[in-house]
Order: structure tokens, then C-alpha cells, then sequence
């Protein structure tokens, strides 16, 4: 029987590209999203490659809908937890609270519903690997991103205590976290501002979504008594969240 890999925020960018790659390294994939259509795409596309999908249309930010459609899995390997976004890019006194709101019921409380949901399925079955997508931003906070990176810490945080909660389970908690990756992620931070979101990556090489899939896949593979715990990828010209090189164009 094939492992289970979900994977939430599979519509768009780095969960994309995990559900590809992890379904190409034969895990039957569970791909969620609020874009039902994109998931229907990103199906179509893993069972054409003789991988296997089943796709959940749901918001992590509502409990109930997150209970509605985890509870039933039988068994799950593998959760990435992905689905996460930034909105805007602003001083704290010109912040957008919406925005805020956002960022924090998504990227916190999101995060936190699944694997409620999820982790006791793993601590029952004796195993799994739980990967949460953190960020530079959860441990270098920068100018005008305060909520974000605020979210960010937060992931971090949870996944350092989550990891010594189920030590005894045999659970294993990683937490990856990028620099620069060119997905939507500039484009939903800047509301669709699609000029604004292209100049992020000027003059720079950014990392991409396949690259993160490819470090989420080695990690996935390790054997059993090995773990990685803390995994931070950033493009070779950028050292930090004040630090990039670009080149002039
Ligand atoms: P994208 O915008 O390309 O993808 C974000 C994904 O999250 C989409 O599939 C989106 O699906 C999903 N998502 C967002 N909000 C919700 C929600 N309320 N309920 C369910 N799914 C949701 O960005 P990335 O791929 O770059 O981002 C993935 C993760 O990586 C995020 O946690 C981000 O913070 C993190 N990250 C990104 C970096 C970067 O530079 N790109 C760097 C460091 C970390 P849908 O809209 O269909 O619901
Ligand atoms: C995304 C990386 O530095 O743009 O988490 O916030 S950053």
C-alpha cells in the first residue's frame, strides 16, 4: 500500500510542486485548497503520470471545515502543512487589520487545525512526519513585515515544541524555511499587483517551488531514526531577509 502524503495549499506554488514531486516518489497524494479547479488540474496531471490523488476543497481557517474533511482520512504519512500566505507590506501604523487577520488565521490557526486533526491520527499508527513550511521571516523579522513574520515565529515556535510533544510517539516534526521563492506569494502579498510582485525577484535568481519540493522529498526519505529538524534554503545570492545581491539589469 502506497504511503499518504497531505499536502495543504496544493493549488499554487511550493505545495504544488510537493504534491508532484512526492506523488512522483510514490505517495498516493491528498492535495487541499480553496481553488477547487486547480486541484482538478493538479489531479489530472499526477493520475496521467500514473500517480494516485484525491483532492479536498476546504479553508484552513475555519475549524469546522478543516475537522469536516480530516476527520475521515484513515491514515496519513506524511502532512505538509503549506497553505500560508503574506498581505501587504506596510508600516504598523498603516496596516491593513484584514490583512492581519489573514496572515494569522491562515498561517497560525490553519496550521494549528490540521494537525489537531492529524496528529492523533500519527500518534494511534505509531509514525509519521509532520513538515511545516516556516520562513527566514520566523526568526529574522524585517521592516514592514511585523504580522507576518510574527506568523512566522509562531510556526517556528509550534514546530520546536510540537517536535518534543511527540518525541515518544516516533513522530517526526521539520520545519523548512525558504528565503526567496518565486510562486504567487508576492502577487497575494501585493493584492494582485503583478508589476510590484516581478520587481521582488529583479536582478535575482530566486529559489522555486520544485526546489523546495526537492528538499521536502529528501527529508521525507530519510530513514527512521534520522530527522531533520530545522532546514533553511535560500537562493545562492541572498543571505538573509536584509541581505540580496541583485544584479543590475
Ligand atoms: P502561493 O501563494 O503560491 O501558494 C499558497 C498556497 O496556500 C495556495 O495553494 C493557497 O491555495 C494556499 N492557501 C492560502 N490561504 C489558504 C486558506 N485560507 N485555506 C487553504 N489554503 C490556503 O505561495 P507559496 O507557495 O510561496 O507559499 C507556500 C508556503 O510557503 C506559505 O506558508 C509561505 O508563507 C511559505 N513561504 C514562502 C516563501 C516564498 O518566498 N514564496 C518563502 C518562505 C516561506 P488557495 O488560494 O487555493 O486556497
Ligand atoms: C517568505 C520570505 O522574506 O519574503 O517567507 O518574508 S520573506
Amino acid at each position: 500500500m502506497k504511503k499518504q502524503a497531505l499536502i495543504t495549499g496544493a493549488t499554487s506554488g511550493i505545495g504544488r510542486a510537493t504534491a508532484l514531486r512526492l506523488s512522483a516518489a510514490g505517495y498516493a497524494v491528498i492535495a487541499t485548497g480553496r481553488r477547487a479547479e486547480r486541484l482538478a488540474t493538479l489531479q489530472s496531471e499526477i493520475e496521467a503520470a500514473g500517480g494516485s490523488c484525491t483532492t479536498l476543497v476546504f479553508d484552513v481557517r475555519s475549524e469546522e471545515e478543516v475537522r469536516r474533511h480530516l476527520e475521515p482520512l484513515e491514515r496519513v504519512d506524511l502532512l505538509v502543512n503549506n497553505a500560508g500566505l503574506a498581505a501587504g507590506l506596510e508600516h504598523i501604523d498603516c496596516g491593513d487589520t484584514r490583512d492581519w487577520d489573514a496572515m494569522i488565521d491562515t498561517n497560525v490557526k490553519g496550521l494549528l487545525y490540521v494537525t489537531r486533526v492529524i496528529a492523533p491520527k500519527m500518534v494511534a499508527a505509531g509514525s509519521g512526519h509532520i513538515i511545516n513550511l516556516g520562513s527566514i521571516a520566523g526568526t529574522e523579522p524585517y521592516e514592514n513585515g511585523a504580522v507576518y513574520c510574527a506568523s512566522k515565529h509562531a510556526v517556528h515556535a509550534i514546530s520546536q515544541s510540537m517536535r518534543a510533544d511527540l518525541l515518544s510517539s516516533g513522530i517526526k516534526v521539520t520545519e523548512i524555511r525558504p528565503g526567496m521563492v518565486e510562486t504567487e506569494f508576492s502577487e497575494v502579498r501585493f493584492h494582485g499587483d503583478r508589476v510590484r510582485a516581478a520587481a521582488v525577484y529583479e536582478g535575482v535568481e530566486p529559489l522555486t517551488g520544485a526546489d523546495i519540493a526537492e528538499a521536502i522529498a529528501w527529508v521525507a526519505q530519510l530513514p527512521a531514526h534520522m530527522n531533520v529538524n530545522d532546514m533553511v534554503l535560500m537562493p545562492n545570492r541572498q543571505a538573509g531577509s536584509y541581505y540580496t545581491y541583485r544584479k543590475k539589469q
